[in-house]
């Protein structure tokens, strides 16, 4: 791939694409990056702010569910490779809000393809298009076992239906076209700028703000932690050395249920916040179930690991320590995310 030259990432406003935009353009300054948002709710330029006047920086604000537009800018840029992250992401919105998902995430993927096929159709060498989908499409384990590379398709929500079809509509454009593609199915993330509606973050500032703490159902359901960066390394690593028309699942090797969680994020807040131990965890409180909710994600990351190499950087207590802290230190941050269309949704969802 050292052909690849200008790199257009989707998404780039949100949690993982801000770690990716940032790390391709501070990595990579002989590439152009153009980062494509809508800046939804999830979006936010604040995550790239350091990077917004880097010379191979440009940021777009657009809707990949708009094919004119999305067929202009491919003209416009001779695009070398998409890393392509914009979405809808979370799963409690998805069965509110089930369209709005096939939308952005089917549809607005099947616009990029079809740009990207159409914009390469002459030449694909040293061309590729990379979806970033999630473990999710593979529905839910048991007790025991792992998600691999050939494990089947079985989604469970609407979230994750439609980035099965995304998923899809990448395979397919492969087979029938020869779009060179490559997919990645990562477990769950967490990290700096992660959206608050999502677990360890709403966590994290339900303790600092002494509110109950969400725990659906039972609180046993089990799923596999990967700090953001460590999912950027592997996105770095898969654009440049992962074949093309293969899948490459990542994940933490790092499996907690939801309760440990919990339990795990109350004693190191306290210690954090000069609180007595225990006074965060008389916050748990358990609440109706989310409908559909898959029982365990657990991801073999065998693949990723013996054919490029790839394994975490850091343990879960060092990326928890980093993620806690980033949160105590940036404040403001969480206070503008949570402010507005935020609390709305909250004032929904919980009470
Ligand atoms: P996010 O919700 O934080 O960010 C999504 C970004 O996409 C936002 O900046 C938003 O403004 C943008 N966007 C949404 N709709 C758009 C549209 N129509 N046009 C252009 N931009 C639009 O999501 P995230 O957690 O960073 O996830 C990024 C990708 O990684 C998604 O594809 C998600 O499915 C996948 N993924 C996420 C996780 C996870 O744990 N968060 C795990 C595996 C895979
Ligand atoms: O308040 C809560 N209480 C609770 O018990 C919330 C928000 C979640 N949960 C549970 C549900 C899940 O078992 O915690 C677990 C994690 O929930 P989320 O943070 O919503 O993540 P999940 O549904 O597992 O999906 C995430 O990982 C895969 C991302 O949001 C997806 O975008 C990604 O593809």
């Amino acid at each position: 791939m050292e052909s690849v030259k200008k790199i257009l990432i989707t998404g780039g406003a949100g949690f993982i694409g801000s770690h990716v935009v940032r790390r391709f353009v501070q990595q990579y300054p002989a590439y152009h990056i153009v980062n494509l948002d809508a800046l939804t709710y999830a979006g936010n330029l604040e995550n790239i702010s350091d990077i917004e006047n880097k010379p191979n920086y440009t940021f777009v604000k657009g809707d990949i569910t708009d094919p004119d537009f999305i067929n202009a800018l491919f003209a416009d840029h001779h695009f070398d490779g998409v890393i392509h992250l914009a979405a809808e992401s979370h799963v409690d919105r998805s069965i509110t809000d089930p369209m709005s998902f096939v939308k952005t995430n089917v549809i607005g993927t099947v616009n990029l393809l079809h740009a990207a096929k159409t914009a390469w159709a002459n030449n694909a060498e040293g061309k590729r298009f990379y979806h970033i989908s999630t473990d999710e499409v593979y529905g839910s384990l048991g007790q025991t076992g792992l998600f691999t590379e050939t494990t089947p398709y079985d989604p469970n929500s609407p979230y994750s239906a439609s980035k099965a079809g995304s998923d899809h509509f990448v395979r397919a454009y492969g087979e029938t076209y020869g779009l060179p593609y490559v997919i990645t199915n990562c477990s769950n993330n967490y990290g700096p700028n992660h959206f608050p509606e999502k677990f360890i973050p709403l966590l994290i500032n339900n303790i600092i703000e002494n509110k109950a703490l969400p725990v659906y159902g039972d609180g046993k359901y089990t799923r596999d932690w990967l700090f953001v960066k460590d999912h950027a390394a592997a996105i770095d690593l898969v654009f440049h050395e992962g074949k093309n028309h293969e899948t490459y699942n990542i994940g933490g090797f790092n499996e907690w249920q939801n309760i440990d969680l919990v339990k795990l994020l109350c004693a190191k807040m306290d210690a954090k916040l000069g609180r007595e131990a225990g006074a965060s965890e008389k916050l748990i409180t358990y609440v109706k179930d989310r409908p559909g909710h898959d029982l365990r994600y657990a991801i073999d990351a065998s693949k990723i690991n013996s054919e490029l190499g790839w394994k975490p950087s850091v343990t879960f207590e060092e990326g928890l320590e980093l993620t806690i802290d980033w949160y105590l230190q940036n404040e403001a941050w969480l206070k503008n995310v949570t402010s507005g269309d935020y609390k709305n949704y909250y004032d929904k969802q919980y009470h």
